[in-house]
Order: C-alpha cells, then structure tokens, then sequence
C-alpha cells in the first residue's frame, strides 16, 4: 500500500480533530505525514498516480446509498435535488476503512472545504490539451526531491543496522543497570478502563539501566554508525491552540540534538521515535555482546510500582510527587505561561524543573530507578492495546499482529495526567520533544537469574566515567535548583 499511495499509517499526527483512532491506520511507512506532493508514489495499471491516498477526490456524482438505478454507460449521476456529493480514494488522513478501492465518503454540499479534500480534472478525449511545461517542471523535482528523501533515511537505517561500524568497545557508553529480581506482581487498575483489568504476571529477573537514555549515549551511537535522522522534524508544544491544527502542539524542524530539547549531554534523549531507539540498541547489543532493548511494559510496571501498590507507586500524596520525579509541576507551568501562553492546574508542589531535567537527580523508588514517574516518559516493546484484556502474564512483551502503535510507560514534564499505570502511545516514527524518550533493559541468563536476597543479585560499582561525569552534572543541576529556591 505504502509504495502506491500517501495514507494514514503509523502517524505522528496522533490528536487531528477528526480523526477516528478506533480505526486501524495502515500497516507501512509511506514516509508522509502529511498531504505530498502530487505523483510521489507508484502509478496503477492505466499511469494514474494517487489514486488512492493523498487528498480523497471530489467527483461528479450525486451521492446515493447504493448503485441501484446508477447509469450504466459510464456519465456522471446527477439530479436536479442533489445536496451532496462524493469523495473517492481516501486521503492521507484516512485509517484503513477509508482507503479501500470502493470507498465512497457521501458529503454534504453544505461542508465546503476540508484539508482532505481535493479533485482531479477528467477531459473528454476529443478535447486535446497539453500540461503547462513549467507545472509539469514543477510536480517533477518535488517528486524527485521526495523520492531522494525516502531512499537516503532507509539507506541510512539499513546501513546502520547493518553494523558495519562498531565503537572501540572500551570506550563504550554502558549505563550502570540495576538487577530486577524475579517475581510477581499485580498490573492495572480500575480506574479507567485502558487500565483494565488488574491482573497478575511473573517476571523473570533482569537488569534494568536506572536513569533514562542520555543525550551523550545517543551521541555516541550516531559518531559511531552515521545514523542520521530522515525527516529532521519533531513534535513540539507551541501556544495554546496554536499550530496548523489548533491542539497546541506541532511539528518542526529539529532533532534530539536541537538545543532547546537537549540542553546537556545528561538530559534525557527526545525526539527519538520508537525506531531511532531500537536501531540504537540494536547496535549497543552487537557492540557489547549483550540483549539490550526498551522495556517491556510489564518490567516498566514492576520496576515503576516496585512493590507499592499506591497511587503513583512512591505514595497518594501529590505533594510528595516533586520529591521522586520532574513531573507537570508548578515550575512547568511558569514555564508553560511565559513560552506558550498556556494555563493549565499543575500538581500541588513544584519540583525546580521546567522541561527535561538531569536523569537521576530526584529521589530514587525503592530498587534504586531514578525518574520512573515524570522527565521524559519512555517506550516499550509492547504493541499498545484498549485495555489488558488478554495480556501475557510470563513479563513477554505483548506484540500483535496489528501494531500500529507503541506503548510508553511513565509520564513526561509536560504531561497533566500522572498515574503509575498509566500508558501512552506513539506511532513508531513518531518523533516528539513533548516528552518521550526510553531506558535500556538487559536480558540475563537463566544461570544469573536471582530472586530477592540473593547474592548474585548484586550489582557492580558506579565509577566509569560516564558514571563519574553525569554524578557532576547531577551535583550542578542540584545546587542549580537550591539557588532558584533560596532567591
Ligand atoms: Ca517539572
Ligand atoms: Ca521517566
């Protein structure tokens, strides 16, 4: 599908108004968020581009509830009463349902324009016309500009997964990780029904980084493979309804080194989609031999409550949340009022950070995991679902046939809804500064596997240099947020 038409696939426009998310979108990258220019995509049999996808088609036709009555000699069904009109082909906007060869969408007349409607102009075949040169000039480089951007992102992800190039391997960045023992514990909650319903999973011990991915560590892995982020865009938050489609946020040119979403090499790394992360770990585990990937949700969820069974897994109380995380606070809102003119209730305490923090600097939950609530919020392996019904309970991943979209775990800086269990989710190229990023999680052998109190469960010093320079950022950003109080 994606090699034909510009549709709706795994989107990085999550919140259009209008748009039906209970509808699957389609399952490929056509590499266009939006509408494209005209005849990117491969032509059908009779050298028509876009016939489906791009911008649904206004045709002649009266809309009727069926074809019965419909002329069979090929001209347009008109009708002296006619109020509304078709759409053939679906759009870049449309889910799966909409896409279909014979789709019709039926409009009324009275709703005039729409940014997913457009037309194609029919000529009789006696009537001869040519295409104006400098159009035709025109549609041309846009689409070879179009074309050379898809072929050089995927040369750069083949390329890069590939791994052709590996790091000095002693100099490797390797987070410390904090060994996750075996046990189970309860998921979910009754609170909305996402969430739903609460129910048990045994997880295998494994080691977990305590602090989420640093800017410096995805640093490190783009020096060494040449991974260059396609699009060069990310989501980010603008004025309160602002933006092309008036939700406050939207996307821009930038990446994870842009400065304003990565203001040191110890903030936690953003605008990396899904994909960035998992090429990330792909190469970190050919590098050190290890199986690294995003958490699955079930070991986000055992390491987040660790054991408490609370609210917010560090307790119910709101005030005590600025203690264990940078969350929507009430330094995020004075942040929020002056850049984007937005006014929304922050939690009742104020925890010193703005937008993304230093990784680590708040207090720890009791297995030693900085940030589990709040700075960035992070991905999981797992395919995101309406609710847990269904759900492995062995701490698998939860990966379905049709997965359109990833789960995230956690909530972010800017994020107002704050619970331990609550999931987010993101297409897999989505790319966002509003507070996604992710944290690394290593497999152990079955001889390692340890349970609680064992002794093989202990973990090695904290003294790389990586551990050593991001302690000093960590005493900064502190005594950064000690001034601000004390002024
Ligand atoms: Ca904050
Ligand atoms: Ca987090």
């Amino acid at each position: 599908m994606c090699d034909y038409a510009n549709v709706y696939h795994t989107p990085p426009h999550l919140q259009l108004p209008g748009i039906d998310l209970s509808q699957p979108s389609v399952a490929c990258n056509d590499f266009s968020p939006y509408v494209n220019a005209v005849g990117s995509f491969l032509q059908n049999s009779f050298g028509l581009h876009d016939m489906i996808g791009n911008t649904s088609e206004w045709v002649a036709d009266c809309a009727s509830d069926n074809y019965a009555g419909a002329p069979t000699e090929g001209s347009a069904r008109t009708s002296k009463s006619c109020s509304a009109h078709i759409l053939r082909g679906g759009s870049w906007a449309d889910t799966q349902n909409r896409v279909e060869i014979s789709y019709r969408q039926l409009v009324d007349d009275s709703i005039v324009r729409s940014l997913q409607a457009g037309f194609r102009l029919a000529l009789d075949a006696k009537e001869k016309t040519s295409l104006n040169e400098n159009f035709a000039r025109n549609i041309k480089q846009s689409q070879e500009k179009f074309k050379a951007r898809i072929a050089s992102s995927q040369a750069l992800i083949d390329q890069t997964l590939a791994g052709s190039k590996t790091w000095n391997t002693g100099k490797l960045i390797l987070p410390p990780m904090v060994t996750i023992p075996a046990g189970e514990f309860l998921m979910g909650n009754d609170a909305s029904e996402k969430s739903k319903p609460i129910h048990k999973v045994g997880v295998k011990a494994f080691k977990m980084s305590p602090y989420e991915t640093t800017v410096q560590q995805f640093k490190q892995f783009v020096q060494a493979t040449g991974y260059i982020i396609s699009d060069d865009e990310c989501w980010k938050w603008v004025d309160e309804n602002g933006g092309r489609f008036k939700v406050g946020f939207d996307v821009e040119p930038g990446n994870w080194l842009t400065p304003a979403y990565a203001p040191s090499d110890f903030h936690p790394v953003m605008c990396v989609s899904w994909n960035d992360a998992n090429a990330y770990l792909k190469w970190l585990s050919q590098s050190t031999g290890k199986t690294l990937s995003p958490a699955h949700r079930s070991r986000m969820g055992i390491r987040a409550r660790a054991g408490n069974i609370t609210k917010y897994g560090v307790g119910d109380d709101e005030k005590s949340l600025c203690d264990y995380g940078n969350i929507w606070d009430a330094s995020g809102m004075r942040a929020f009022v002056r850049d984007h003119k937005y006014q929304s209730k922050p939690m009742a305490c104020d925890d010193g950070a703005e937008y993304t923090t230093v990784v680590g600097t708040y207090k720890p939950n009791a297995f030693g995991l900085y940030d589990m609530l709040g700075n960035v919020s992070e991905w999981t392996q797992d395919c995101d679902q309406k609710n847990y019904v269904g759900a492995p309970t062995d701490g698998s991943a939860w990966i379905t046939e049709e997965c359109h979209m990833r789960s995230r775990r956690g909530s972010g800086y800017g994020l107002h809804d704050i619970h331990i269990s609550l999931r987010g989710h993101g297409g897999q190229s989505n790319r966002s500064s509003m507070g996604e990023g992710f944290r690394i999680v290593e497999e152990i052998s079955t001889e390692e596997n340890c349970t609680k109190g064992a002794k093989n469960c202990k973990d090695a010093a904290r003294k790389s240099e990586f551990d050593i320079a991001l302690a000093r950022a960590q005493k900064a950003e502190k005594q950064r947020r000690k001034k601000v109080d004390a002024n």
